[in-house]
């Protein structure tokens, strides 16, 4: 095996930009894109990729949906931010589109995923001391080891990723850690009458798609219930039909207390993000007591309609649930000696490889790139393997091909 780093002198001019004048908290793979369609990519010198990690699930209706991209120009010619000092027709349609459509009584919108889990965060406190009762400043929430939740300094303060959290201390204090899958270990954490809320990803993605056992979900609900504990699921990278249900959760029929979106909201055109709960919860917040510029702007809420829209009428969750059983049981049917799992749920999946070479996640990616599709590995040894939910059976043939040709290279 060898490194299999080509890239041409066009493309590298864009590597030395970045290289020089900008700030290094990335390793991408060696590739400069300029368009995307579909499920394609396309790079700087016209040479197509099948995208296979989705911009971390936020692309699942495809690049550059033409139906989202309509919202966003003519939204955009005409009104893109008001700030909420005054109120703009489009806010309250979207809210009252985004609520019914998952059945909760309010959202709260939010930009990035994380400023939508610092929002969860804050309304679990809130609800906390003033509904459940909690002494001031005592407020517990329970969390997953292996989470990944976003990279505030607050977020990475319960992470338990080295590269995460080293040398950003001091962390913030009112986090414990549980390990994921593990009910006995949830129920004992809820014994400190103190806990206000459980905040997990029902699917960890970050971790390397790993998927819990069935009677998880429901699990975490009862437990929730029976300990008054607010349920908060991030479904930010899981949700939207990624895992071939709307939601994960949706898989064992739970619903969460506070339902945490993003990503694929937007169908990644901008970043959109979105707190759901009913009113108990979500009025906690009063009038100037959290905001943000940007939060449910006019633009924004026009594309996320546009988003969720999308999904339904294409049937995504449908298709990603199909096409991601023919992927996965394509993937074992290859026999490799070099993937030791075959792990996911609908179109989020991931492969663990095992080869003497510590490199090999990375240098197979370089590999497949070099055929024609795009992943990226996660925590060494593990590939992601996420495209968008518009995938078609005979394109992920060909890209079950792709990886087949590529795993013999290695
Ligand atoms: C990076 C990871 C994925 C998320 C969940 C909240 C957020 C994310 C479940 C925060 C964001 C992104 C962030 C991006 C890479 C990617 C990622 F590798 F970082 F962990 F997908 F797994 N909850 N995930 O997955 O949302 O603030 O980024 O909009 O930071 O490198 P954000």
């Amino acid at each position: 095996m060898n490194s299999t780093i080509s890239i041409s002198a066009n493309a590298q001019q864009y590597l030395d930009l970045e290289e020089k004048y900008g700030a290094h908290n990335y390793h991408p793979l060696p590739v400069v894109l300029n368009r995307g369609e579909g499920v394609f990519l396309y790079d700087v010198d016209g040479k197509r990729y099948y995208d296979f990690l989705s911009g971390y699930s936020a692309v699942n209706q495809g690049h550059c949906h033409p139906k989202i991209i309509a919202a966003l120009v003519q939204q955009a010619q005409q009104l893109t931010l008001t700030s909420r000092a005054f109120h703009s027709s489009l806010l309250g349609t979207y809210e009252k589109y985004i609520t019914e459509y998952f059945g909760y009584d309010k959202v709260l919108p939010m930009n990035s995923g994380v400023e939508a889990v610092e929002t969860a965060i804050k309304l679990c406190r809130k609800w906390g001391y003033e509904i459940k009762g909690i002494p001031a400043n005592a407020a517990k929430i329970i969390v997953c080891e292996g989470n990944f939740h976003g990279r505030t300094i607050n977020v990475i303060a319960f992470s338990s990723d080295p590269l995460a959290r080293t040398n950003f201390g001091p962390y913030n204090p009112g986090y414990e850690p549980v390990p994921h899958n593990d009910l006995p270990a949830l129920e004992k954490a809820f014994q400190d009458k103190n806990v206000a809320a459980f905040l997990f990803e029902p699917i960890q993605g970050e971790a390397g798609v790993v998927v819990p056992d069935a009677g998880y979900f429901k699990g975490v609900r009862d437990l929730c219930t029976e300990y008054n504990v607010l349920m908060v699921a991030d479904e930010i990278q899981c949700g939207l039909a990624r895992t071939g249900k709307m939601l994960a959760c949706d898989h064992e029929n739970v619903r969460p207390d506070i339902l945490i979106l993003g990503k694929a909201l937007s169908g990644g055109v901008l970043p959109v993000s979105a707190v759901l709960c009913d009113d108990e919860i979500m009025l906690t917040i009063k009038p100037g007591e959290h905001g943000s510029t940007y939060g449910g702007n006019p633009l924004a809420c026009a594309v996320a309609i546009a988003a969720l829209q999308v999904l339904k009428d294409e049937h995504l969750a449908t298709n990603a649930a199909a096409m991601g059983n023919l992927l996965r049981s394509e993937l074992e049917k290859l026999n490799s000696p070099y993937i030791s799992i075959v792990r996911g749920m609908g179109l989020l999946n991931a492969i663990v490889i095992k080869h003497e070479n510590p490199n090999a996640a990375w240098e197979l990616c370089l590999l497949l790139k070099e055929n024609g599709l795009l992943a990226k590995p996660t925590h060494g040894d593990k590939i992601r393997f996420a495209p968008p939910l518009v995938i078609t059976k005979e394109q992920v043939l060909e890209c079950v091909e792709i990886i087949d040709q590529s795993l013999k290279l290695l």
